[in-house]
C-alpha cells in the first residue's frame, strides 16, 4: 500500500492551498517543502498581493476568479481573519491599452459592475492620481488585495489542523513514476502515492521532465516610499489598487505601474512594475536578492508623474520571481503522459496569487476525479508541451 494517498510537492501559495483542499476531502495527504513556512525566497511574499475580477489579460480567467472570491472569504472565516480586503482596483490608461480595453472586454463580456472614469471624474474621488487628457480609469469596486504570507500560513495551518503532514526544509530529490503511482525521494526517505502535484514555481524546472514546459524565471523586484504629505490620504478606505499602463514603443511588451494603499506602517507604501522584462531567465538558486538604487529610483521617478505624494524617500525592497511559460498563462491540470498520476501547477506567470484557493479547488477535483467542472482547457499543459 502507498504511503499516502496524495503528495504535494511545493508548498507555496498554491501547494498549500492544494494541500488544504485533498486534506479537506479525506486523503491521506503529505506536503513537501525545501524551505520554511510563508518563506520570502520564491513567488508567495511582498506583504500584499492585488485581486481583481475584469481581468485584462484574458476574459477566459473570470469564471474562475468568481469562484476564488468565494474561496477567499470562505478561507478567511475558517481562519477567522479577513483575507481578502475590498479596497476597489483602478486601472488606468490611454483606452487603446490592453489594462483599459482588456478590462472593459472582460467586463462587458461577463457583465461585470465597473465604472470608465474620466481624469476629471478620477479627479474628484481620488485627487491622489494625476492623469493625463489622453487616460482613462477603469473602477472596479469590488476588487483588492490579499496578504500573502497570511493566506499561505492560513492554508497551512489549517491543512495541517485537518490532518496533512508537511515536511518542511526538506528538498525532493527525484520524483519517478512506477506502476502503482509516483516514487518520490525528499530528505533522504523514499515515499509513495498514487498521485503527486507539483507546485513548485520557480523551481519547476529542476524536476527533469518539466523542462521541456519551457518555464521561464523572472527576477522581479518591489519597493516602499513613504508619502510626502503623511499615509492618510493612502488607507484603504481612501485608496484603491492600481494598476497604470506604461507608455511602450509598439511592438514593445506592456508594463504596467502598480501598487497598493498605506497596509505597511513604517515600511510605507508598495508600488512596483509588472511585466517588467529586464531580468528574464534567471536561476532560482542563484538569483540576485540585493536590490540596487536604479531599480527602486525608477519606480520612484513613475510615482512623480503618476502619484507625485507617493514619491516620497525609498523605505524598502524586495525581490520575487515570475516563474511562467510563453503565453504567460498558467499550466494547470494533468501531465500528459502521466497517466493522471501527476498534476501539474505551475507557470503562475507574476499574476497567479488571486487565484490560490480556486487553484486549489482544482487541483483537488484532478487529483481524485481527474476532471473538474471548471473551465480550465486553456490552461493545459497540452498546449505547451505541443509548442
Ligand atoms: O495580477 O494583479 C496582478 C498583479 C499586479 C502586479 C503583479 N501582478
Amino acid at each position: 500500500m502507498a504511503d499516502y494517498d496524495v503528495i504535494v510537492i511545493g508548498l507555496g501559495a498554491m501547494g498549500s492551498a492544494a494541500a488544504h483542499q485533498l486534506v479537506l476531502r479525506g486523503l491521506r495527504v503529505l506536503g513537501i517543502e525545501q524551505f520554511t513556512p510563508a518563506h520570502t525566497l520564491g513567488s508567495s511574499h511582498g506583504a500584499s498581493r492585488i485581486v481583481r475580477k475584469a481581468y485584462f489579460e484574458r476574459p477566459d480567467y473570470v469564471p474562475l476568479l468568481v469562484r476564488a472570491y468565494e474561496l477567499w472569504d470562505e478561507l478567511g472565516a475558517k481562519f477567522g481573519a479577513e483575507l481578502f480586503t475590498r479596497c476597489g482596483a483602478l486601472m488606468i490608461g490611454r483606452p487603446e491599452s490592453e489594462v483599459v480595453s482588456g478590462t472593459l472586454a472582460s467586463a462587458k463580456r461577463w457583465s461585470l459592475p465597473h465604472e470608465l472614469l474620466t481624469p476629471a471624474q478620477l479627479h474628484e474621488r481620488f485627487p491622489q492620481f494625476a492623469l493625463s487628457e489622453d487616460q482613462v480609469a477603469v473602477y472596479e469596486a469590488d476588487a483588492g488585495y490579499v496578504r500573502p504570507e497570511v493566506a499561505v500560513l492560513a492554508n497551512i495551518e489549517l491543512a495541517t489542523g485537518a490532518g496533512a503532514e508537511l515536511w518542511f526544509d526538506t528538498v525532493v530529490e527525484s520524483v519517478q513514476l512506477v506502476p502503482e503511482g509516483v516514487r518520490v525521494v525528499a530528505g533522504g526517505k523514499q515515499v509513495s502515492a498514487p498521485k503527486v502535484v507539483i507546485a513548485t514555481g520557480a523551481w519547476a524546472g529542476r524536476l527533469a521532465d518539466l523542462n521541456r514546459y519551457g518555464v521561464k524565471v523572472q527576477r522581479q523586484t518591489v519597493h516602499w516610499f513613504e508619502p510626502t504629505n503623511g499615509a492618510d490620504a493612502f488607507a484603504d478606505d481612501r485608496f484603491p489598487v492600481y494598476m497604470w499602463a506604461l507608455p511602450v514603443q509598439p511592438g514593445e511588451p506592456n508594463m504596467e505601474l502598480y501598487g497598493f494603499p498605506h497596509l505597511d506602517g513604517d515600511r510605507g507604501v508598495k508600488a512596483a512594475i509588472y511585466r517588467d522584462t529586464t531580468n528574464t531567465d534567471v536561476n532560482p538558486d542563484t538569483v540576485d536578492r540585493q536590490v540596487i538604487e536604479q531599480e527602486h529610483e525608477r519606480v520612484r521617478e513613475l510615482l512623480a508623474r503618476s502619484i507625485p505624494a507617493l514619491a516620497g524617500p525609498h523605505t524598502d525592497s524586495t525581490v520575487c520571481m515570475y516563474a511562467g511559460v510563453a503565453d504567460d498563462d498558467f499550466v494547470l491540470g494533468v501531465h500528459p503522459g502521466s497517466s493522471g498520476r501527476l498534476v501539474l501547477a505551475i507557470g503562475f506567470s507574476g499574476h497567479g496569487f488571486k487565484f490560490v484557493p480556486v487553484v486549489g479547488e482544482i487541483v483537488a477535483d484532478l487529483v481524485i476525479d481527474g476532471k473538474t467542472r471548471h473551465e480550465i482547457g486553456f490552461l493545459s499543459p497540452d498546449r505547451v508541451a505541443a509548442q
